[in-house]
Parts: C-alpha cells; sequence; structure tokens
C-alpha cells in the first residue's frame, strides 16, 4: 500500500533510530519487540520527530543481531508477526510519521536459502556469493574481517574459501552477478509497495570488490589487515546506485540514506550530488572517529574537539551544495555519546547531552537520534566478557585474551567505554523493574542507573534533556536558517568549543557549544542576539564576547 508522498518529502524531517531489540518488549520475553514500538508511538511522535529508521526485525539467526538476514519477507518471531508490522506502518502513517526500513544488501546470513543451496554445491547459487579456491592451502587473500580475524571462511566439503567482511555467518553478496541484483530490486519493490517510506543501506559502498581481491599490509600483530582500498566505493558501486534509483528509490519516490564508510567528498557528490541524485543522504560513519586511531574503536585517543570540528565543517562546505548529510552523534554502533564526547557525571551529564544536541543538529542536514539520545543515557559496566553480547567484542576477546594472552581487565575497560554494546543496552521508560523495558528477563544488561535516567521521569521536568530535545527539534524545524542557510564556524581556534552561526535570507542564528569542563571565552558575530536555547537557562542575550561555563550551550537568533 503506498501512500501519496510528495517529492523529498523528507527535506526538513527528523529520524528517530531505533534498535529494536533493545526498545521495548510488549510480551514479557525479554526481547524488544514491533508491537512494543507501536505503543511507544506517541512518546516518538512527542519527542518532534517525522521518521523512524527501525534496525532489522527480518528473521535472522542474530550472529550480528539482525544484521544476517535469512528471510527477507518474513518477520523474526522474536520481533512479533507480519500483521505486528502492518499496524505499526499503518500506525506510523496515521500520527504523521514515515517509516524506513534498514535493509542490508551487501551479504545475507549463511542461513538464507540462497547460502544454503551455495553450500550444497549448486554453481548457481555459488555464484550469488564469492567462492574462491585455496591458494597454496590457505585464504585467497589476507582481508580482515571489520569484526576481526580473516574475511574468509573455509568449507571442507567444497574445498573452497567463500567472503565474509562481517562475521562468518554473514556471507558477502556478489554483486556482479546481475541475477543477485535482480533479486535485492525485487525485496525492495516488495517492501516500497508493502509501503515503507525509506530505505537506510547498509554498508552499501561495499557492493563491488577488487576481483582478484590483492594481498595488503596486514594490521600490527595480525596477518590480516583491513582491505578497504579495495572492496569500498569503487566506481561500479554508481552503476548499483543508478539502477537501485531508476527501479525502485525514484518510482517509489524512497527517502534513501546510505551508511558509508572510508568516503571522501568527491565520492559523496557522485552518489547523491545535484547531477545524479541516486541517493537522497549519507550516514558517514568515519565522523565520530576522532577519539580513536584510525578505524580502531579499540585504541583510543583524547577527544580532539578541533579535528573533529574541522572534518565536520569541511563535510558541511563540501555537501552544502549536493545531497544532505545525517547528522548524529550515537546509534546502535557506537558507545553513548555523552559517555564517549561528554561527561556523564551526575553533575555535568545532563548539561554535556543538551549540549551535543544542540551542536549537531542546528547544522545543515538531517537529524538522526538515536533511542536514549534524547534522555542522555549512559555506557553501563559490564562486569564480566559473559555479560557482552557483540560479536566484535567476542572475536577481539579471543584474538587478544584468550590467544594474544593480553590483561582481561585491559580489555574488559576497552569494551566497557567503546564496544557496540555499550549502546545496546535496553532504553529505560521508568523506575520500575529493568526501566520498565520488559516484564520477563532482559536480553542484554539494563543499566543500574535506570531510577534515575528515564523517560518518565524526565516527562515531568520541564528541565529535563527530554524536554530540550523536544523543544530543539520543535526550534529548528521553525528556523529556515537552520533548515536551508549556509554554515559559518567561528571560534575555530579553540580546542574547546564548537561554534557556527547559520545565516538565510536575512535570518542568523547562531549555535555556541563548549564541549570541554572548562570555562572559556568566545567571540560571537556582530550583533545582538536573543537565546532560543541554553542548557544552563539562565541566558536570555548574548553580544560581542561571551564566558561560557563547563559544557555551556545556546542557540540564539541576531535581533
Ligand atoms: O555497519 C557497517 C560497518 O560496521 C562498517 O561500515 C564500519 O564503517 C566499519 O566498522 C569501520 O568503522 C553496519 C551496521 O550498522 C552494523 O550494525 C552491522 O554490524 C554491519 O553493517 C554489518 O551488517
Amino acid at each position: 500500500m503506498i501512500l501519496e508522498k510528495e517529492k523529498n518529502w523528507w527535506q526538513d524531517a527528523a529520524v528517530y533510530q531505533i534498535y529494536p531489540k533493545s526498545f521495548y518488549d510488549s510480551n514479557g520475553d525479554g526481547y524488544g519487540d514491533i508491537e512494543g514500538i507501536r505503543q511507544k508511538l506517541p512518546y516518538i511522535k512527542n519527542l518532534g520527530v517525522d521518521v523512524i529508521w527501525v534496525c532489522p526485525f527480518f528473521k535472522s539467526p542474530q550472529a550480528d543481531n539482525g544484521y544476517d538476514i535469512s528471510d527477507y519477507f518474513s518477520v523474526d518471531e522474536r520481533f512479533g508477526t507480519m500483521e505486528d508490522l502492518r499496524r505499526l506502518i499503518d500506525d506510523c502513517h496515521a500520527m504523521g510519521l514515515k517509516f524506513v526500513l534498514d535493509l542490508v544488501a551487501n551479504h545475507t546470513s549463511d542461513e538464507h536459502p540462497w547460502f544454503k543451496k551455495a553450500l550444497s554445491g549448486d554453481e548457481k547459487y555459488m555464484n550469488y556469493y564469492y567462492f574462491k579456491d585455496p591458494v597454496d592451502g590457505h585464504e585467497p587473500s589476507n582481508w580482515a574481517s571489520v569484526f576481526g580475524g580473516s574475511a574468509w571462511e573455509y568449507v571442507p566439503r567444497l574445498d573452497k574459501y567463500y567472503l565474509h567482511l562481517f562475521h562468518k555467518k554473514q556471507p558477502d553478496l556478489n554483486w556482479e552477478n546481475k541475477e543477485v541484483v535482480d533479486r535485492v530490486i525485487n525485496i525492495m519493490q516488495h517492501w516500497a509497495q508493502y509501503g515503507v517510506d525509506g530505505f537506510r543501506l547498509d554498508a552499501i559502498n561495499y557492493l563491488y570488490k577488487e576481483p582478484d581481491f590483492p594481498d595488503v599490509e596486514p594490521m600490527p600483530g595480525s596477518k590480516y589487515g583491513f582491505a578497504n582500498q579495495h572492496y569500498a566505493n569503487k566506481p561500479k558501486v554508481n552503476e548499483h546506485f543508478a539502477r537501485l534509483n531508476r527501479e525502485v528509490f525514484a518510482p517509489y519516490n524512497m527517502m534513501t540514506v546510505a551508511e558509508v564508510a572510508y568516503i571522501e567528498p568527491e565520492t559523496a557528490r557522485e552518489y547523491c550530488g545535484k547531477h545524479q541524485p541516486e541517493l537522497d543522504m549519507l550516514y558517514i560513519f568515519d565522523l565520530l572517529n576522532f577519539d580513536q586511531d584510525g578505524f580502531d574503536k579499540f585504541s583510543p585517543l583524547p577527544f580532539d574537539v578541533k579535528a573533529f570540528k574541522q572534518t565536520i565543517f569541511h563535510w558541511q562546505k563540501e555537501m552544502s551544495e549536493i545531497g544532505r548529510l545525517a547528522l548524529f552523534f550515537s546509534n546502535h554502533d557506537q558507545a553513548r555519546s555523552v559517555s564517549r564526547f561528554g561527561d556523564d557525571s551526575d553533575q555535568y551529564r545532563d548539561l554535556s547531552a543538551k549540549m551535543q544536541g544542540n551542536a549537531m543538529y542546528m547544522l545543515k542536514g538531517t537529524p538522526y537520534i538515536y533511542q536514549g539520545e534524547e534522555l542522555g543515557m549512559t555506557n553501563l559496566n559490564y562486569e564480566k566478557i559473559e555479560d557482552f553480547c557483540d560479536v566484535e567484542v567476542m572475536n577481539t576477546w579471543q584474538e587478544k585474551v584468550i590467544e594474544g594472552g593480553e590483561p582481561a581487565e585491559k580489555w574488559l575497560a576497552l569494551f566497557n567505554s567503546r564496544s557496540r554494546d555499550c549502546g545496546r543496552s535496553p532504553m529505560q521508560w521508568t523506575d520500575e523493574a529493568n526501566a520498565g523495558f520488559t516484564a520477563g528477563t532482559p536480553w542484554q544488561k539494563v543499566n543500574s542507573n535506570y531510577p534515575k535516567i528515564n523517560a518518565a521521569a524526565q516527562e515531568k521536568d520541564e528541565k529535563s534533556t527530554l524536554n530540550f530535545y523536544r523543544k530543539l527539534l520543535r526550534i529548528r524545524k521553525g528556523l529556515k536558517s537552520v533548515q536551508q542557510g549556509s554554515v559559518t564556524p567561528f571560534d575555530m581556534e579553540s580546542e574547546n568549543t564548537f561554534c557556527y552561526s547559520r545565516e538565510y535570507e536575512g535570518e542568523t542564528v547562531i549555535s555556541v557549544n563548549n564541549f570541554k569542563n572548562v570555562t572559556c571565552r568566545v567571540k560571537l558575530p556582530r550583533g545582538s542576539f536573543r537565546v532560543l536555547l541554553s542548557n544552563y537557562g539562565d541566558v536570555a542575550k548574548v553580544r560581542g564576547t561571551v564566558t561560557l561555563r563547563p559544557f555551556e550551550c545556546l542557540t540564539a537568533i541576531k535581533e
């Protein structure tokens, strides 16, 4: 059922990202589910967002928490039924919300029928994937999996290896095989006809792999190396996007947001430039990598505010005349932003959570708010390795502690500050048992701070993070300078602040943000400004040079 949608209906939209497994459990089995999302739609609507992006809920063995799909046409019973999904989407539309589906097209589960036929030796289906002969008795190349170890898995019965850039239970689809593309397009068209309003395209810039899978420089202490230069953003990916756009995105007026890593602006312009609008938005994964050594999340560095803002403003400039940037500070693959980039102490948690929202969501682009971010939810403390669930943690633990003999305490501390499990603890709804997430036993540990940090408490507190986010989203929607205006950074030399002005047709708005627990002075652009948002809540007007208190932020409009 396709609702009539005006073209580019998403232009001034804000998106709320839902990780269904941890959102709300309606039937007490310990897992969040689709009916749970539907029951929380009033809460989502009241936040002031326009779109929900729901992470995968299709049939899956859950090796990568649903990003390993074994049936693209049915809902995994953990999450409910097809009737639940129908009701959720219909209720979204009835409430003026749009529904974006997380579509994993780079790989399937190894339990998908296509891969099962491939494993049986069926040549036709082996060509749906990348099966290669051993080279000198070992993997065809030394490519590393994103989750650690080799990107090749050996199948003794076939005496062949298959490629998996992620988990070994996530074999990569061969997009050079036209039949694969035809069948993925069929999946997308099915869901477009079903009535979803857009797609979040998972790891979609990896669709083309260089055919000889050349060896790469191994990572330190490993025989495998990151081969992203051989499989990310290759020219043929554009041809795939052009076909997807011709046959699915355009005909069904789908909003598309591509999750892309290792990308440069010139490639971004090809993907969603004015001349070839194949994709609407880019979700640039690497924009949060300013507190780590390169792409290794487990090699932490102090958060470099200056490097972070230089990159953000560089991308704001590069994308100013073309598609749209997804604006985000957290998601299901990252630790909680208030713990990672802010200060989650009792004294500063609320202030720094609000500051992060104010810094990010007055920029040019589309806000993507991750469930719980609007509450200032924090990382939690998993005492032992068994408390973790993520495959990336398990593989790293195996490699570094079990095989590498490194101290368990070191890696438990790293996993507690930077693993994907930090951002996947159940949503904190109330101060009741399990934070009101489930009446059963939660699949993942609930943060012990839920009596203090929960939606119910914040609903009643007009000064809460939740109500700050509501006000922020309402204000930004009404500011044409924020929706369409230019972006001009200021105070760039500061190691602590993140400041910029937005201008459009005589309207000037400034966003001023202190990222650190310090007091600092900021010289504002000329003029007097009326404050629209302030996390300290005691500032009405600003002009000239202002003194910012720890984690202080404000948004103000020129009088
Ligand atoms: O993540 C993609 C992903 O992890 C890489 O593109 C990332 O940029 C890389 O780790 C470098 O930091 C998506 C989903 O968001 C994630 O949850 C899945 O595990 C993954 O794809 C596989 O489907």
